[in-house]
């Protein structure tokens, strides 16, 4: 292993997800790159390998389901995932963590993020717990302003719990702290969570529209849709327990009520059309859990619309 390095390959595949090459070092020119985090910032220290850290591998595990192979027509996209394009499509592995540096994965995210985009990539994150987008949304610190789009059935804003500040109850307050986050939704939301009445207040107070699954149900994600501006730069972070459990079960929060897949799928293509989406996160998922692998190709289909849509916009032209 070599320990100075930003990710590592985690090796059993021959391919990395949806049939991607394998980039043993970080890209200088990349058009997509999947990197997997498999650690954030734990609550406790037996939770520094949780069952989310798995979702990486259980992501790549499944993506010949996700995609059977790249030339076979998509009836989401409307033909094949690339059309044809020859697009430099990598798979970065995943971010090194050591045993002797217990938060280094924490900068090398952040890193990780930074270099992909210098390369021109979007990229594409396998998490790990929501904890993950906190060093990832500070990658684009000079690629801003973003406006972040949420599914979650938690508005995560915490400041802290057990004393962590950027663990998996956070990343919103944190987003909400960063001087190139701008407008955030918050897509899904029911039940409860970490969030107590001042966490809703702070999310107020700062401007974030919290929208309810039922507000999401009752008007129609086009009604959604339309309350985000156009012509923003988006971030997408997808936690699956935003998710109805009935798709999504892999989640260590399922609660009824969720979002649907037809939802989440025209969220990501009305962000695609409406402005640039720059980046995309899904987070969340307990491969303990899964029934029938479901939770995984669920993510893995909402990922494939997202690069489909994008295609299909010219995001990749030259
Ligand atoms: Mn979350």
């Amino acid at each position: 292993m070599v320990v100075d390095a930003l990710t590592a390959i985690p090796g059993k595949p021959d391919r990395g997800f949806l049939f991607s090459e394998w980039a043993r070092e970080l890209p200088e020119k990349a058009d997509i790159a999947f990197l997997g985090v498999p650690y954030g910032s734990a609550y406790s220290f037996h939770e520094i390998v949780n069952d989310q850290a798995n979702g990486p591998r259980a992501m790549r595990e499944v993506a010949d389901r996700v995609v059977r192979s790249l030339e076979r027509f998509d009836f989401d996209l409307g033909g094949p995932l690339y059309a044809g394009r020859n697009l430099r499509v990598v798979d970065c592995g995943d971010v090194l963590a050591l045993a002797s540096d217990p938060t280094g994965h924490i900068r090398r995210t952040e890193q990780a993020v930074r270099q992909l985009l210098a390369a021109g990539a979007l990229p594409i994150i396998l998490g790990g717990d929501h904890a993950i987008p906190i060093p990832v949304l500070r990658a684009y610190e000079d690629r801003g302003p973003i406006t972040l789009v949420q599914i979650d059935q938690h508005i995560d804003w915490r400041d802290e719990v057990n004393g962590v500040h950027d663990g998996l109850s956070s990343p919103i307050r944190r987003a909400s702290e960063m001087s190139h986050v701008g407008p955030i939704f918050q897509i899904g939301l029911r039940a409860t969570g970490s969030a107590r009445a001042e966490e809703v207040d702070a999310a107020h107070a700062y401007g974030a529209r919290l929208i309810s699954a039922y507000e999401l149900h009752e008007q129609g994600m086009a009604a959604i849709l339309a309350r985000i501006p156009d012509g923003g730069r988006y971030y997408l972070t997808v936690d699956m327990d935003g998710m109805d459990p009935s798709i999504a079960p892999a989640v260590a929060a399922p609660c009824p009520g969720g979002v649907s897949f037809l939802e989440a799928r025209q969220l990501i293509h009305g962000l695609v059309r409406k402005g640039r989406l720059v980046g995309m996160d899904v987070v969340e998922i307990t491969p303990s859990s899964d029934l029938n692998r479901i939770t995984c190709i669920t993510a893995g289909r909402l990922i494939v619309n997202m690069i489909g849509a994008a295609v299909r916009a010219g995001y990749f032209d030259r």
